[in-house]
């Protein structure tokens, strides 16, 4: 594959997989803007928009939020993005989705983490966020320096109101039903690279290296 100008990335896997993890590491290294669906509707929810307040009744009982809700806040931010690198975490997440957004923008890769599901109600249980800024946090994979407090701004963490067992179990089910045909929808256009493991250290640098044939890294950080 050509060294782009700029890269165009989605990145796709079941909740807990590990999205906002490597994507951070993606944001570091290749200098993208990250958009992220979930962070974005938080923060509607955060502010009681309109939005946020249709919004929340789905996420907290581990639905998707209904296609045009979701497609009038994300095509909003996406006009936004013009001529910079982009990393879409989260979206596309329905097949009508995905095709809304390749009417609109040209995508380069579709980074598919592929995690059991048994490690990912284990993290979840453990994961504490940064409302504010979306950072996350893993009691022991990823722990604050001060428990509880965010790193950044010493502000509290706090524990999303989707990451009660139940509602997670509810979030893989839909995953399964509905996301698993937008990967093939992208696998049908030769878009898809599959990243398989139980520990983000050991795909991330093999992420690394696949956007490496695609732009060139702004920084190389090794991780252990
Ligand atoms: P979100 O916000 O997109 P999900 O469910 O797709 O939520 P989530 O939960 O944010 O995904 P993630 O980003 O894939 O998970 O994972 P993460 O946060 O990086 O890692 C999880 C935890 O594990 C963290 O604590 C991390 O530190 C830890 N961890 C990472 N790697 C490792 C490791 O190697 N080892 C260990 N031990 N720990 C690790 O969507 C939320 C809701 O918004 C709506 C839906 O209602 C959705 O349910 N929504 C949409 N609805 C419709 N259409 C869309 N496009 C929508 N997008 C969002
Ligand atoms: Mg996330």
């Amino acid at each position: 594959m050509a060294i782009h100008s700029f890269l165009r990335a989605i990145i796709v896997g079941a909740p807990g997989s590990g999205k906002g993890t490597i994507s951070t590491r993606i944001v570091k290294d290749f200098g993208v803007k990250h958009l992220s669906s979930g962070d974005l509707l938080r923060k509607q929810v955060q502010e009681k928009t309109e939005y946020g307040q249709q919004a929340k009744n789905y996420m907290d009982a581990g639905k998707l939020v209904p296609d045009d809700l979701m497609l009038g806040l994300f095509m909003n931010e996406l006009k936004d993005l013009g001529d910079h690198s982009w990393l879409l975490d989260g979206f596309p997440r329905t097949v009508d989705q995905a095709v809304a957004l390749t009417k609109s923008k040209d995508i380069d890769v579709v980074l598919n983490l592929r995690i059991p599901f048994d490690v990912i109600i284990d993290r979840i249980k453990g994961r504490w966020t940064h409302p504010g800024s979306g950072r996350i946090y893993h009691v022991d994979f990823n722990p604050p320096k001060v428990p509880f407090k965010d790193d950044m701004t010493g502000e509290p963490l706090v524990q999303r109101d989707d990451d009660k067992e139940e509602t997670v179990k509810a979030r893989l089910e839909h995953y399964r039903h509905l996301t698993h045909p937008v990967l093939q929808f992208f696998s049908n256009k030769g878009m898809v690279e599959e990243f398989a493991g139980t520990e983000s250290n050991e795909i991330w640098p093999r992420v690394h290296k696949t956007l490496s044939h695609i732009v060139t890294p702004k920084q190389y950080t090794h991780y252990e």
